[in-house]
């Protein structure tokens, strides 16, 4: 049977750039034909095929609630009945500001807009009004989407492609930012002595999940907030993967430390396209209208991807939601490690909340040195022999992965009993 995946790639490829409009999408880093889906429901998807598979990328993080959710749809089907955007104000965009001031500890006040990148260029361009400082400080391996500030030694995608930083950016422009090694505590407080009163606003993923899973060493964190305040520069938390994913008040809630800003996307729009940016509330009036800092969008606050938003939020607040999912995120990671324990294959991973990292590697990363001496050759034959038998991980090793309310202990076994196989495969 011809495979209508390939037939599909070949002709996007006539279109579309790369034949993907999103760069991880396109298995370059994996090899192999992308695969087109045509449908998913709860924990699972169907290709173009009709092939059925197990989903770990849940769309990078927003369909946490599983693919499909009716009380989403509904949502949405409301919604939509009363057209579908306005370019004015509405009160379901108060309610979801509303409901992320509650949620997110560091947020006073906070905007819409349309997605991750949009939220973290934002942000920082509102740190640089506030403090009127040029510099930017982020870390190696963090990704916080491509405005052009933040595509120097970025994650995910760049990373993937080995290109950290990409082409296109001015350099005049570049020359601002300053790229950290993630977790290295001396190299922080040496930048801050060199350069903190120039520092506009730090920006980190608190838990990275750009360069795979990787933590943050809690001291790293409360030393990173002690120097943004001594200097006067704005802690930015880029919490797009993270927020709501971790925990309801997402890193910032897990590890105490409060940021000065953060960033949302994903989850907020529950499969639709919301990004957010707030923070302290003397930042956050710099904004035009009342401040100089200009910032706009047609689409920000969208009712439809608001409703899609607020119902998503509002069912992930039931009790015990992230208890159950962090456990049967557990539940995949600790039985793939025994998996490839018992095929003698070198493998780790760990999982914080509802997101999880798989490191071809004797122990779970700290750095992003140490993640990059992973085995991606072994990652990429472990990947195809997944896909093949229905599971779908990302496309790269050097992506989280996601698991949704839908995913079920038996969906779970059935992960766990395929990667015998994978393992095993590897061994051949
Ligand atoms: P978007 O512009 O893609 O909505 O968000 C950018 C972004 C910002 N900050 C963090 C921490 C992010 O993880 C992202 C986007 N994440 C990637 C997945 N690693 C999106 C997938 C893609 O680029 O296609």
């Amino acid at each position: 049977m011809k495979d209508k995946n390939k037939n599909l790639f070949d002709l996007s490829q006539k279109f579309i750039p790369g034949g993907v409009n999103s760069p991880v999408r396109a298995f370059s880093s994996v090899g192999g034909t992308p695969i087109f889906f045509k449908k998913g429901l709860g924990a699972r998807l169907w290709d173009e095929n009709n092939k059925e598979y197990i989903d770990y990328i849940n769309s990078w993080g927003p369909m946490i609630l599983g693919h499909a959710h009716p009380e989403v749809i509904k949502a949405v089907q409301e919604g939509a009945k009363n057209s579908l955007s306005f370019g004015a104000p509405t009160s379901k965009e108060l309610d979801m500001a509303e409901m992320l001031v509650k949620l997110v500890p560091s947020m006073e006040q906070v905007r819409l807009v349309s997605s991750g990148t949009e939220a973290t260029m934002s942000a920082i361009r509102v740190a640089r009004g506030f403090t009127s400082r040029d510099r930017i400080v982020k870390f190696e391996g963090c990704y916080h989407g491509h405005a052009d500030s933040l595509l120097v030694k970025a994650g995910s995608g760049a990373l993937t492609f080995g290109q950290p930083s990409s082409a296109g950016v001015p350099k005049d422009l570049a020359k601002h930012t300053h790229t950290l090694a993630f977790n290295d505590t001396e190299v922080l407080k040496k930048c801050f002595r060199e350069m903190g009163d120039d520092i506009a606003c730090v920006i980190i993923e608190p838990i990275v999940g750009n360069m795979n899973l990787i933590l943050p060493d809690v001291q790293f964190l409360k030393t990173l907030r002690q120097l943004c305040t001594q200097y006067g520069a704005v802690l930015i938390f880029d919490e797009v993967m993270t927020g709501f994913r971790v925990a309801l008040g997402g890193a910032q809630e897990l590890y105490g430390v409060i940021p000065d800003m953060t960033t949302l996307g994903k989850i907020i729009g529950g499969g639709l396209p919301v990004g957010a940016f707030g923070g302290r509330k003397d930042i956050m009036q710099k904004l035009a209208p009342l401040g100089p800092v200009y910032q706009a969008g047609t689409l920000s606050g969208n009712p439809v991807a608001v409703a899609a938003g607020l119902k998503t939020l509002e069912l992930i607040q039931k009790p015990n939601f992230y208890h159950k999912l962090s456990l049967v995120t557990k539940n995949l990671v600790d039985g793939m490690i025994e998996a490839a324990g018992k095929k003698s294959v070198e493998f780790s991973a760990r999982s914080m909340g509802g997101m999880f990292g798989l490191y071809f590697r004797e122990s779970p990363p700290n750095s992003f040195d140490e993640i990059m001496d992973s085995d991606r050759t072994k990652f990429n034959k472990f990947f195809h022999s997944m896909l093949e038998q229905g599971i779908y991980f990302g496309p790269s090793a050097f992506e989280a992965g996601f698991v949704s309310a839908a995913h079920t202990e038996k969906d779970i076994k059935e992960t766990i009993d395929a990667s015998y196989k994978a393992f095993e495969s590897l061994n051949e």
